[in-house]
Parts: structure tokens; C-alpha cells; sequence
């Protein structure tokens, strides 16, 4: 009886991890893509070139994402070797190209032609938020263009959302660190790689982050704050 039952439970507990290797085999990276824009490179031109556009999305975002890829291929290799040094010494790369992936991809969406609505300003409950915690909007464009000049470097500058606190906050990040590090949900990032405004705006920075709220697709960063919230 007792033999039986200790048989039965050694054939489920095989039966388990039979079950746990396969589905460890059939367990596969997705490769990330570059994604289409949702307008033409020209069709920034109010604040950015398309000569920049294009550049910056067929070639700088296309990098991190080939990058990303085979950094996460080198990664499964050695996790399935157990090589935690290897694993370690990979994170960098990750970091810098799956942050560049990711930043991109929330950066291009939240920009739009004035013709899809690019530049219209927010209305309803983050319109509200961003009053009662800058004043006006013309005075969180202000601070967070000046917060954004500021970086050191290359980085980026966004609007984010606490989810514990409740509240909008404007962070910056040195490199391609994404967002989530500062503990804050995605809603409207600004590039501010010399890639991304050099061509047209030379070394004035400022410039540029004044002319994209000219493209800026509130509709969009008004999606991704009723997703958080
Ligand atoms: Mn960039």
C-alpha cells in the first residue's frame, strides 16, 4: 500500500518536471522590432526636420533594437548555462538598449502632426493635475523644458506618474536609462541626445525643447496617464 502510494507520488513528481523542462524549452525570447511611426518622417517639421526623423528612428533606434536583440540572445545562452557572470556582465547592454528601445517607442508616439492633433493642448483630469501642481500649463512646459536643458549630457526628460503617491512628477535620466527607474510611469518623454535636435538647432538646446510642444500629442500622454492612474 504504502509502496503504491510512494510509486504514484515518484511517477507525478517525474511527470512534474518532465512537464517544467519542456515548457523551460519552449520558453523563447520575442525579438523586439522596430515599430512603423504613426506619421511620415517629414511631418514634424513645426519643430524637427525630417532629415533628423529619419536618422533617428531608421538608424539610432534601429541600432538599440539589433543591440537589445543580440545582447538577450547572449543572455539566454548563458542562462541556460548557468553562467551568473556572464548574466551580470550583460545587463549593461540590456540596459542601454532595451532603455533605448523602450524610451523611443513612448517618444515617437507621443509626438504628432499639428494636422493629427500635435500640439493641442490636454483638457479634463490631467489638464486639472497639472494646474493644481504647476499652476498653469504654460508654466509645466516651462519647468520641465528647463528641468530637461539641464541634463548633463545625454538623457532624457519626462513627465511621469507616481502610482503611490498619486501624482505627476518631472524626472530626468542620464543615457538611455528608461523612465521606470525613477519609480515613475511613463506618460511624455523628451529626447535630448545631441542626435535628436543637433541638426537643426546646433547646440541650443533650449531652442528645441521649446519648439516641441509645437508636436507634442497630448492625446497620446493623456492615454498612457488614464492607464496608469
Ligand atoms: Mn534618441
Amino acid at each position: 500500500m504504502l509502496r503504491n502510494t510512494l510509486a504514484t507520488a515518484l511517477k507525478s513528481t517525474k511527470a512534474m518536471r518532465a512537464r517544467a523542462a519542456s515548457s523551460k524549452q519552449t520558453r523563447a525570447f520575442t525579438q523586439a522590432t522596430l515599430p512603423d511611426l504613426p506619421y511620415g518622417y517629414g511631418e514634424l517639421e513645426d519643430a524637427i526636420s525630417g532629415q533628423i526623423m529619419e536618422i533617428h528612428h531608421s538608424k539610432h533606434h534601429n541600432t538599440y533594437v539589433t543591440n537589445f536583440n543580440a545582447a538577450m540572445e547572449q543572455y539566454q545562452e548563458a542562462e541556460a548555462k548557468n553562467d551568473v557572470a556572464k548574466m551580470i556582465q550583460l545587463q549593461g547592454a540590456i540596459k542601454f538598449n532595451g532603455g533605448g528601445h523602450v524610451n523611443h517607442s513612448i517618444f515617437w508616439t507621443n509626438l504628432a502632426p499639428p494636422s493629427q492633433g500635435g500640439g493641442a493642448p490636454p483638457t479634463g483630469e490631467l489638464l486639472n493635475m497639472i494646474e493644481a501642481k504647476w499652476g498653469s500649463l504654460e508654466n509645466f512646459q516651462t519647468t520641465f523644458s528647463a528641468t530637461t536643458a539641464a541634463v548633463q549630457g545625454s538623457g532624457w526628460g519626462w513627465l511621469g506618474y507616481n502610482q503611490g503617491s498619486k501624482s505627476l512628477e518631472i524626472v530626468t535620466c542620464a543615457n538611455q536609462d528608461p523612465c521606470s527607474t525613477t519609480g515613475t510611469v511613463p506618460l511624455l518623454g523628451v529626447d535630448v541626445w545631441e542626435h535628436a535636435y543637433y541638426l537643426d538647432y546646433k547646440n541650443v538646446r533650449p531652442d528645441y525643447l521649446k519648439a516641441i510642444w509645437k508636436v507634442v500629442n497630448w492625446g497620446n500622454v493623456t492615454e498612457r496617464f488614464n492607464a496608469a492612474k
